[in-house]
C-alpha cells in the first residue's frame, strides 16, 4: 500500500464511520501495549522434530531481551518481557535466584526494556505428579516457595503480576483424588495469597488438556474463577486463547468475566489444535474479544486498577519467531481497530428492533470488513516507525546476524 492509498482508505473509512469514530481507533492504536514472552526467543518448544530450532534462537536470556527490544524498536508497542522463573532467573534450572532477577531487570533497563509478568515455572521436571496438587508435600512446598519468590520478584523487578499455569493432571481415570487435587490446589493458592504482598496481583491460567489427557486440574474459566475467589485479594482469571475446545465462543467467557468485577488477563495467540504456540491473525474472533474488551472498559480505563494485563503467548516451533510475533502485533492492532469502529449506539438500534441480520451486518463491517491499515499507518507515522514490521525486520540484517552468532 502507497502514502496515497492510505489517505484514500483513510478518506473512505471516515465516511463510513464517521470521523470521530476514527479518531478514537488511532487514538486507541497508539495507546495499546501488549507485553511479549521471554520463551518465545528461546530454545523452548521443539519436540516433535528432535531438537530443530528456527535458526537464531536466543542461547541466554541477555539474548532474548535483545530480540525483545527489535520487536519493540519495530511496533512501539511491546516494551515488557514476561518472564519465566526457571528459564530466566536461575542458575541451576531448579531453583529460582533473586540476584539473577536483579541482573536482569538491569540488563532490560540498558536496552529500555522491563521486566512484565513473572511466571514460576511448574512444568519442568519434578512435576509429573503434579505440582499445587501433588500428594507430596515436599513438592508442594517447592512450588509454593517458588510462587513466592515470583511474588517478591514482581514487587520489586517486574510490574507487580504473577501468572500461574499448572501442569497438574492425570492420564487416566483412578490415576489420582480428583477431589483431593482440588482441596490441596486450594490449600496451597489461600497459602501463597497470604504469602505475597496484597499489591502484587496473582492470575490464575487454565488448559482444558496438556499435560493430563483424561484430567486437569484448572480445566477452564470455572475452576480457574473459582480459585481466584478462594484466594481472594487481587487474584483473577488468565484467558489464552488457545487453551480451549475448538468452538468455544472465548469472548463470552471474556464478557462474563468482565461482568464479574474481576480484574483478569489475557495470552493472545491462535489455536489451531488445542494449544496456544500459533501467531495471530487479524480474524474476527479476535476482534470480537476486542470488542468486548474495548466496551468491557478494561482496557483503556482511566482508573489503570479496572485494566486487564494484556500478553502474548506463543512459541512454535516450526516459523521464525520474531516475524511471528511481529505478525501478533500487528494483528492486534487491526482487531483493535477494527472493534473501535463499532458504533454501540447505532448496533443497540438494530438490537432493539431485533433485526438479527441486520445488527450482524453492522457488526461485521468493522470487525470483518473493514481495512484499518491506513489507522495503523497513521499511528506508525506518528510515532516514526515502519509501516510493514515484518518487512522492516526482514530487511533489517538482524537475522542473518543472529544466524551467524547463534548455532
Ligand atoms: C502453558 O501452555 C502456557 O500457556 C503457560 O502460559 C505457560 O506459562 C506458557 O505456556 C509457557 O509454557
Ligand atoms: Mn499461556
Amino acid at each position: 500500500m502507497t502514502e496515497k492509498h492510505m489517505n484514500f482508505g483513510m478518506q473512505s473509512l471516515e465516511s463510513e464511520f464517521g470521523t470521530l469514530t476514527v479518531k478514537k481507533a488511532i487514538e486507541n492504536v497508539r495507546n495499546f501495549k501488549v507485553e511479549i514472552p521471554s520463551w518465545i526467543f528461546g530454545r523452548f518448544g521443539g519436540g516433535r522434530f528432535g531438537d530443530y530450532m528456527p535458526p537464531g534462537a536466543a542461547r541466554n536470556v541477555r539474548e532474548k531481551l535483545d530480540d525483545a527490544a527489535i520487536v519493540h524498536k519495530l511496533t512501539g508497542a511491546t516494551d515488557t518481557v514476561a518472564m519465566h522463573i526457571l528459564w530466566d532467573f536461575s542458575r541451576d534450572g531448579k531453583e529460582g535466584d533473586i540476584a539473577v532477577a536483579e541482573e536482569v531487570a538491569k540488563e532490560s533497563r540498558s536496552r529500555g526494556m522491563k521486566i512484565g509478568a513473572i511466571n514460576p515455572t511448574y512444568f519442568l521436571k519434578g512435576s509429573e505428579r503434579g505440582s499445587l496438587s501433588a500428594t507430596e508435600k515436599q513438592t508442594v512446598q517447592r512450588y509454593i516457595n517458588q510462587t513466592i519468590l515470583a511474588g517478591t520478584i514482581a514487587g520489586k523487578f517486574g510490574n507487580k503480576l504473577i501468572t500461574l499455569w499448572l501442569p497438574d493432571g492425570s492420564l487416566y481415570p483412578g490415576q489420582v483424588e480428583l477431589k483431593k487435587a482440588q482441596e490441596i490446589l486450594f490449600d496451597s493458592l489461600q497459602d501463597i495469597r497470604q504469602k505475597i504482598d496484597k499489591d502484587v496481583t496473582i492470575l490464575i491460567e487454565y488448559k482444558v488438556f496438556e499435560p493430563g489427557t483424561y484430567s486437569t486440574v484448572l480445566s477452564d474459566w470455572g475452576s480457574a474463577y473459582m480459585a481466584a475467589m478462594k484466594m481472594g485479594d487481587n487474584a483473577g482469571v488468565l484467558v489464552d486463547l488457545g487453551h480451549h475446545h475448538h468452538g468455544t465462543n472465548i469472548e463470552q467467557i471474556v464478557a462474563r468475566l468482565i461482568c464479574s468485577g474481576m480484574k483478569c488477563g489475557f495470552h493472545f495467540n491462535t489455536r489451531y489444535a488445542a494449544d496456544d504456540d500459533h501467531a495471530v491473525e487479524p480474524n474476527g474472533e479476535i476482534a470480537r474479544i476486542f470488542y468486548e474488551l474495548v466496551t468491557g472498559d478494561v482496557i483503556f480505563n482511566q482508573n489503570s486498577q479496572k485494566n486487564w494485563a494484556f500478553m502474548i503467548d506463543q512459541c512454535s516451533s516450526r516459523e521464525n519467531r520474531i516475524h511471528a510475533i511481529l505478525h501478533t502485533v500487528d494483528s492486534l492492532q487491526i482487531a483493535l481497530a477494527r472493534a473501535s469502529l463499532v458504533d454501540p449506539a447505532r448496533l443497540e438500534e438494530f438490537q432493539k428492533n431485533d433485526e438479527i441480520i441486520l445488527a450482524n451486518r453492522f457488526f461485521n463491517n468493522a470487525i470483518l470488513n473493514a481495512d484499518v491499515r491506513p489507522i495503523l499507518f497513521a499511528v506508525r507515522q506518528e510515532k516514526n516507525l515502519p509501516f510493514d514490521p515484518v518487512m522492516a525486520y526482514v530487511e533489517s540484517g538482524y537475522q542473518q546476524q543472529i544466524e551467524k552468532e547463534r548455532f
